[in-house]
Parts: structure tokens; C-alpha cells; sequence
């Protein structure tokens, strides 16, 4: 199995953490979706990473649809995301929120980085970023810090996305810290771990 992508992509990163979780071995190729594009779209045709390309050769694109395929044949009764009922719609709520907080973290960067100085707005990029500390805020709330893990007393997909999207709100310049407290005490204990651990992508 084949991972292709940088783990700085929370994408890519939360697919690594997930394969490390479930014990499964995979080489990886760290292509980053802007500086070497044609190879990544030799992958995936839309230009993004993360790809996995499986055994047999067929490549699954999208950290989504490559980490339900992961849960499907890996996960089983103990899947990352559980398979049905309130435990499944409580961990994609979680997921979907801090997905959609890279979402917005990284159309601020991509509008600070590729815009010409005279045309950047803004209030745009308030907009995004306020969006991502709105996000980070409501988890940080659903954080017991008596307990080890967000939800079900185990690892599940609602701790990885929210240790990517905390730790891309850091490097977009968010003090995690002083606002979510409770979440940034989460992630460092999750950092410890080896899935999370191992998969740290080097400095930059
Ligand atoms: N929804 C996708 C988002 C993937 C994504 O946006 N990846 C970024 C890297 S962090 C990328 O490849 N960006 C290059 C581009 O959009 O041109 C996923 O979950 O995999």
C-alpha cells in the first residue's frame, strides 16, 4: 500500500495516523499537491493529496472516502468510526467540523500565499480564521479532560481530525493554547502516542 502525500497536509496526516492505528503497513511517497503537481495528478486527477494506491493497484483519493474504505476492511466492531447509530452520527459531527476548520485554514493560507500582495482581502481571511476558532471552540467544549480520549473512551476519528485541524489553527498563527485550552491539552497527550507520533512530519 502506498500513501502519497506530505503529513503537513492535516488530509494526508490523518490518513497516515489512521493506517498507523489499525497496525497496517504502507510505504509513502511525500509529494505535496502544489510543488510537485504532475506527479500528484498522475494520482489524482484533481490535483490533491491525499491518494492511496491499494495492493491490487486501484488508487482511492480523498482522506474520506480512503479512511471509510480503511474502516470497512481494518476497523471491523472497532472501527475509527463507528459503523452505525448515535456513536457513528456524534464522531462525523466531530470530523466533519474540523475538516471543514482545515477547509477553512487552508483557504486563508492559499489566499495569503497565492494572491498578489495588493489584492488580498482582508476580511476574508478574519472571515476563514474566525471560522476555524468557532469550529476548534465547540470541541474544545466536548473536551473532558478527566478523560483520555473526545468520545466512546477509545480512540476514534473525532481525536484525529481534531489533533490535524489544532494543529494546522497553530500553524495558521492561532493561539490554541489561551483560547481551547482543553483541546490543546488533548493533543499533546494524543502526540504522545504512537500513531500520532510517528507520523510527525519533519520541520519545516
Ligand atoms: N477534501 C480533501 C482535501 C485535500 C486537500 O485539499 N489537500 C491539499 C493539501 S493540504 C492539496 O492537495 N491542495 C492542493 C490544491 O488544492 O491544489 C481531502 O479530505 O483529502
Amino acid at each position: 500500500m502506498l500513501l502519497i502525500g506530505v503529513n503537513r497536509s492535516p488530509y494526508t496526516r490523518r490518513v497516515a495516523i489512521t493506517l498507523k492505528a489499525y497496525d497496517v503497513p504502507f510505504e509513502q511517497r511525500p509529494l505535496s499537491g502544489f510543488a510537485d503537481r504532475a506527479e500528484v495528478r498522475a494520482s489524482n486527477p484533481l490535483g490533491r493529496i491525499p491518494a492511496l494506491v491499494l495492493d491490487d493497484g486501484e488508487t482511492l483519493i480523498d482522506s474520506g472516502a480512503i479512511i471509510d474504505h480503511l474502516d470497512e476492511i481494518y476497523g471491523r466492531d472497532r472501527a475509527l468510526t463507528p459503523a452505525s447509530g448515535a456513536d457513528r452520527r456524534a464522531v462525523l459531527k466531530i470530523a466533519a467540523l474540523m475538516m471543514g476548520a482545515c477547509d477553512k485554514g487552508l483557504q486563508a493560507a492559499y489566499t495569503r500565499n497565492h494572491t498578489p500582495a495588493e489584492r488580498i482581502h482582508q476580511p476574508w481571511i478574519d472571515d476563514c480564521n474566525a471560522q476555524v476558532t468557532s469550529a476548534l471552540l465547540a470541541v474544545d467544549a466536548v473536551v473532558d479532560p478527566t478523560r483520555p480520549y473526545l468520545l466512546l473512551g477509545r480512540l476514534t476519528q473525532a481525536d484525529i481530525t481534531a489533533f490535524v485541524a489544532e494543529r494546522l489553527a497553530r500553524g495558521i498563527g492561532l493561539d490554541t493554547e489561551a483560547q481551547m485550552p482543553r483541546l490543546r491539552t488533548l493533543t499533546r497527550k494524543l502526540a504522545a502516542e504512537f500513531p500520532f507520533s510517528s507520523t510527525e512530519p519533519p520541520a519545516a
